[in-house]
């Protein structure tokens, strides 16, 4: 069997799960986690970089992302009521977005979980903002006005210029952490210049991939106001990260 038609009753299956990262302001307080997919398959791991681009090709990223963001909703809404300022960052692939029902999918499950609009943080990448802008902007703006938070992903690494990333309206960027790795060398000014862009642009800033006490103190010194990575913690399954709100409340 191949991994697609594997994939194709994965969901009925159960073999999908979310795990869990914190991410981390200023403080070291948790105020966000990002969800993030896994699936096991004849008692193995399959990472989502190899099934994720298949789900993609597919189309089945459609119903599967549907089926995440309904999970992640449901994380967010318990943890919610301990702990009522904690944010969920979910990823979204560009193929959901030409998806008709997509915004409204979002705004119903938002709804049924009776969760405040601003707490849901979904993550995309440059890539979006290339093609079909005015669909793209219609989308962001439409669940932006529900209250629900736009971050791009893997800031740095696409190819966007810096009049699409200008026209860009989002509220996050999430530095790559290929750039946090070099922060030590060339890193440093790349970033803090990324901190400049993004306080003329109104973009708060996350940095990604944050693996030691050095990169953590060199990016406090540049002034970002949250980090993940596994210096913090790794992302950790669904229990643990619900533990995490019951003791830090
Ligand atoms: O957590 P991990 O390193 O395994 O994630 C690898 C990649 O898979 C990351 O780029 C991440 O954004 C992506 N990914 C993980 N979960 C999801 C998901 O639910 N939806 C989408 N579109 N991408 C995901
Ligand atoms: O593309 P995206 O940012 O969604 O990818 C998130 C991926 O990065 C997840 O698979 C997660 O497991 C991984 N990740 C998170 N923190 C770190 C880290 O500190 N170092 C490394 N190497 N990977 C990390
Ligand atoms: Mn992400
Ligand atoms: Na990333």
């Amino acid at each position: 069997v191949t991994l697609n038609e594997a994939m194709k009753d994965a969901l009925d299956r159960n073999e999908f799960r979310l795990v869990y990262q914190p991410i981390v302001d200023a403080e070291g307080q948790v105020v966000s986690f990002e969800a993030l997919m896994r699936w096991r398959y004849q008692e193995q791991e399959i990472s989502p970089v190899e099934f994720i681009p298949l789900m993609e090709q597919s189309g089945r990223i459609v119903q599967v992302g549907s089926w995440v963001l309904e999970e992640a909703c449901k994380t967010l809404a318990q943890m919610h009521k301990h702990s009522p300022d904690i944010c969920m960052c979910v990823n979204i692939s560009l193929i959901q977005f030409y998806d008709k029902g997509f915004v409204n999918n979002v705004i119903r499950v938002i709804e049924r979980y009776d969760i405040p609009g601003h707490l849901l943080h979904l993550e995309v990448t440059e890539s979006i903002f290339q093609s079909e802008q005015m669909m793209i902007n219609q989308k962001v703006s439409e669940l932006q006005q529900r209250g629900v938070k736009f971050s791009v992903d893997d800031f740095g690494t696409g190819y966007s210029s810096l009049s699409v990333i200008q026209n860009m309206n989002i509220d996050y960027i999430k530095i790559d952490r290929s750039f946090i790795q070099h922060i030590e060398q060339k890193g440093l000014s790349i970033v803090k210049a990324m901190m400049n862009i993004s306080q003329s642009l109104n973009f708060s800033v996350i940095a990604e991939g944050v693996e030691t006490e050095k990169q953590r103190q060199l990016l406090e010194q540049c002034g970002i106001p949250y980090m993940q990575g596994y210096y913090f913690s790794r992302p950790i399954e669904r229990e643990k990260a619900l533990d995490y709100i019951d003791y830090s409340t």
